[in-house]
């Protein structure tokens, strides 16, 4: 039986992420976990997917669902074991089926978080655009109401805010604010390598600012596998310490920065996000 001591002595923050494995590392829960101890938060993770790239097929990626009674089973264990005083925040990447955000959807409503960090992953690196459309539609329906921050890549800004090109700043802008607006979530949108110039630009917005962001781009803008996962891990982990949103925003880029100029070379097509140091 744990006593009022124990439970004063676990002040730690826990921090839970609903993600996917992807088996090499690079990216999903295996990056937001990394993300969690270099902050020193304490991850758990619900398993929603197993990702295995295939070697034999230009590493197409081999997709397995988590059943939905094993992915509410975790978030049980997870939601009983930490009280709503230590585990406040949660992160979402990969769901990957409507099956999965069904299940995801019920368990955020069923337990409130003061902040739901949803990383809108709608296909990874390497897969064709619109290749799970009913999934996309699910997430926009069922898991994009409940977040408080939204991360979106390019792509996903374009798919969440129905804004077709994205090709400069100001339209970054103007998605960004779209997406805020459409959800009443805090939006971090993610140019990347994807706009013209010499920096990564990424736009904030909230209720009451529009801040750019801006960093250098790296390797030559190189697209390193697991910057979207640790972006968000990031947020969720200051958050998680007390940051206020735009803190959090400005922090985790940081953060991510310094993963990519440390980055871990593979001999899958991507180099992968090395966190902490
Ligand atoms: O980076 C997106 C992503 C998230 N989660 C998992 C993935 C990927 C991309 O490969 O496999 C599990």
């Amino acid at each position: 039986m744990k006593t009022w001591h124990d439970r004063r002595m676990s002040t730690t923050p826990v921090v839970l992420t609903i993600a996917g494995s992807e088996a090499t590392g690079g990216a999903g829960a295996q990056a937001d976990l990394r993300t969690f101890q270099a902050h020193g938060v304490f991850g758990c993770v619900a398993l929603t997917c197993i990702v295995s790239f295939d070697p034999k097929e230009d590493w197409n990626h081999r997709f397995s669902a988590v059943g939905p009674k094993v992915i509410a089973d975790q978030l049980e264990a997870i939601t009983a074991a930490y009280p709503r005083d230590q585990l406040d925040v949660v992160k979402i990447g990969m769901l990957g089926t409507p099956a999965t955000i069904e299940t995801v959807a019920g368990a955020l409503r069923g337990r409130g978080f003061g902040h739901v960090v949803l990383d809108p992953v709608l296909i990874c690196k390497g897969q064709e655009p619109g290749a799970a459309l009913d999934t996309d539609e699910a997430l926009k329906a069922q898991v994009l109401p409940q977040a408080t921050f939204v991360t979106p890549n390019h792509f996903e800004t374009m798919s969440l805010s129905g804004i077709d090109e994205i090709g400069t700043v100001p339209e970054l802008v103007e998605a960004a604010r779209r997406i805020h607006e459409r959800s009443g979530a805090v939006v971090l949108a993610k140019g990347g390598v994807h706009l013209p110039g010499e920096e990564a630009v990424d736009v904030y917005v909230d209720d009451e600012r529009t801040e750019i962001l801006a960093a250098p781009k790296l390797g030559d803008g190189v697209q390193v596998a697991g910057a979207g996962c640790t972006l968000a891990a990031a947020v969720a982990a200051r958050l998680a310490l007390g940051d206020r949103p735009f803190d959090a925003a400005r922090a985790a880029k940081e953060f991510v920065t310094r993963g990519i100029e440390q980055r871990l070379a593979s001999d899958a097509p991507y180099d992968v996000v090395r966190q902490g140091s």
